[in-house]
């Protein structure tokens, strides 16, 4: 959070050497450039009754689709106030208002797994498995129209069974789920069509689902990302770089990942991309690759298996069950904390400072499963979860870029004199969820004494101390306040301390 916050500046100009002195081994060289991430502070936030497995974004709205019946509003209990929506709504990405855009996506499973909006920002493509939505007959894809949320009945191709992910490129929509036809003609897992339908010639086999799909055409490549092994005959395990026009194999990646791991997102940001990988007592964690040559860039080694993943200014948003990061900079041992939310840096996979978390809820157990982030630059999370950082929330969150409302809790001061005219002060660092480096205040009779700037994690919190130099035998009392930066905790204390004679 540190470098977008203006107040800071002008506060810690006398901290700043001992802030960078002071990051510990927790904190990678990223977090010693600043910490560039969005709060960890929930926003208010409509409920959903069931899992949400993806999200979009397009004109101030934020649509929603999973597998759920009902919505309720930010605060409200299971089962009270709540509004029929059957697997799709949509809120106002600002004020989180529901909204009236509402067709019912039902039939099949009855289950939205993938939104996607057109370049332009017109259509909302929809995939899952479903044979209607709203009144019209569709088969598991089916487009709204963004400005009125009517159905389109000039886009539903025939798709034979669960859409799992959709991109939007050009003129193009790619289709990647289960299938082993589109529009009569064989196409395995994947697929495209128009804008109005039509199966284009794009084809590619592969031998098990597709899980996500994201396009670089200024690279020529679709890259594609799920549970299989063989693509147009090659070995390719999960993840495979595709023509985006024939569908060819441009590179395959039979290395990047073992056999019991599967891709379940990607991204890309223009010029690398990101998977997230689910693996079964196997790789776990994301991966950067670079789009113009399919090299890898990083690869983080966390345990905890990752559902999705968001490129933004610089940082990688993940969801997952983090339990084990220990390799990787920034981050945690094995603990029984399940860290549900991550943030990284792009350059070098740093774990930065930013730890708002979920619980695991409902469903697989797994907590988040999907994320957007809206052109206001407040990040939607969705999933099965019931609480987030500490407190009822069910399905939806959210995080803004600002303000940082978080502030420490104060520590616990203690102080002893051990030589004449010396007292020793000390606490253990507290922590903040979106902040790795605190400043502590010191009070020595009410009169503030001395600042210091640690970095800590919630895993991390080192003891602190501080050596004030008095009158050998006079009593003095103390107390400690800390600051994020933006937001000062109570101050405790006081302590009496009488420093030896
Ligand atoms: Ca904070």
């Amino acid at each position: 959070m540190t470098s977008r916050r203006p107040r800071l500046a002008a506060a810690s100009v006398a901290v700043t050497t001992l802030a960078v002195a002071a990051l510990s081994t927790a904190a990678g060289p990223a977090a010693a450039a600043g910490e560039p991430t969005i709060t960890a502070d929930p926003m208010s936030t409509w409920q959903t009754n069931g899992v949400v497995w993806t999200l979009a974004h397009a004109n101030g709205v934020v649509y929603v689709g999973g597998t759920f019946s009902k919505v309720r509003p930010p605060g409200a209990a299971p089962g009270t106030s709540e509004v029929a929506r059957t697997n799709f709504a949509a809120f106002d990405a600002t004020t989180g208002k529901l909204l009236d855009c509402a067709p019912a996506f039902t039939g099949g499973a009855g289950t939205v797994r993938a939104l996607e909006v057109s370049p332009d920002g017109k259509r909302l493509y929809v995939g899952g498995s479903f044979s209607r939505a709203g009144t019209v007959s569709v088969s598991n894809a089916a487009a709204v129209n963004t400005a009125d949320c009517t159905v389109a009945t000039s886009w539903r191709p025939v798709v034979t069974a669960t859409v799992r992910a959709i991109e939007s490129s050009g003129s193009t929509v790619y289709l990647g789920g289960d299938f082993g036809a589109v529009q009569g003609q064989t196409r395995q897992r994947v697929a495209a069509v128009t804008g109005t339908g039509s199966l284009l010639p794009f084809r590619a086999t592969l031998d098990a689902p597709v899980r996500a799909i994201t396009a670089s055409p200024a690279h020529g490549k679709v890259l594609v990302g799920g549970d299989f092994n063989v693509v147009n005959g090659a070995s390719s395990r999960a993840l495979a770089a595709l023509d985006p026009t024939s569908g060819a194999t441009k590179k395959t990646f039979p290395n990047w990942l073992p056999s019991a791991s599967a891709v379940k997102g990607l991204a890309n940001d223009g010029t690398y991309f990101y998977l997230a990988a689910e693996g079964t007592g196997s790789f776990d964690g994301r991966i950067a690759g670079v789009l113009s040559t399919g090299a890898m860039k990083w690869r983080d080694a966390c345990l905890g298996a990752t559902q999705a993943v968001l490129p933004h200014k610089g940082v990688l948003y993940s969801v997952s069950h983090a339990h084990n990061c220990g390799t990787t900079p920034g981050g945690f041992p094995e603990h029984s904390n399940r860290q549900h939310l991550l943030a990284q840096s792009v350059a070098d996979k740093t774990i930065l400072p930013w730890f708002p978390d979920t619980n695991d809820g409902i469903g697989e157990g797994i907590g988040p499963r999907a994320m957007t982030m809206t052109t206001g630059e407040i990040l939607w999370v969705g999933g099965e979860f019931t609480s987030v950082n500490g407190k009822a929330q069910q399905g939806l969150t959210r995080f803004p870029a600002s303000p940082d409302t978080g502030a420490p809790q104060v520590p616990i001061l203690s102080g002893a004199s051990t030589a004449a005219g010396k007292i020793t002060l000390s606490w253990k660092a507290s922590w903040d969820r979106d902040d790795g480096t605190l400043t502590y205040r010191l009070y020595r009779d009410g009169v503030f004494l001395k600042a210091l700037s640690r970095s800590s994690r919630y895993w991390d919190r080192p003891t602190i101390s501080y050596t004030d130099t008095v009158t050998p035998g006079s009593q003095h009392r103390y107390s400690l306040e800390v600051t994020d930066g933006e937001n000062m905790s109570g101050r405790n204390g006081p302590v009496y301390v009488t420093a030896l004679g």
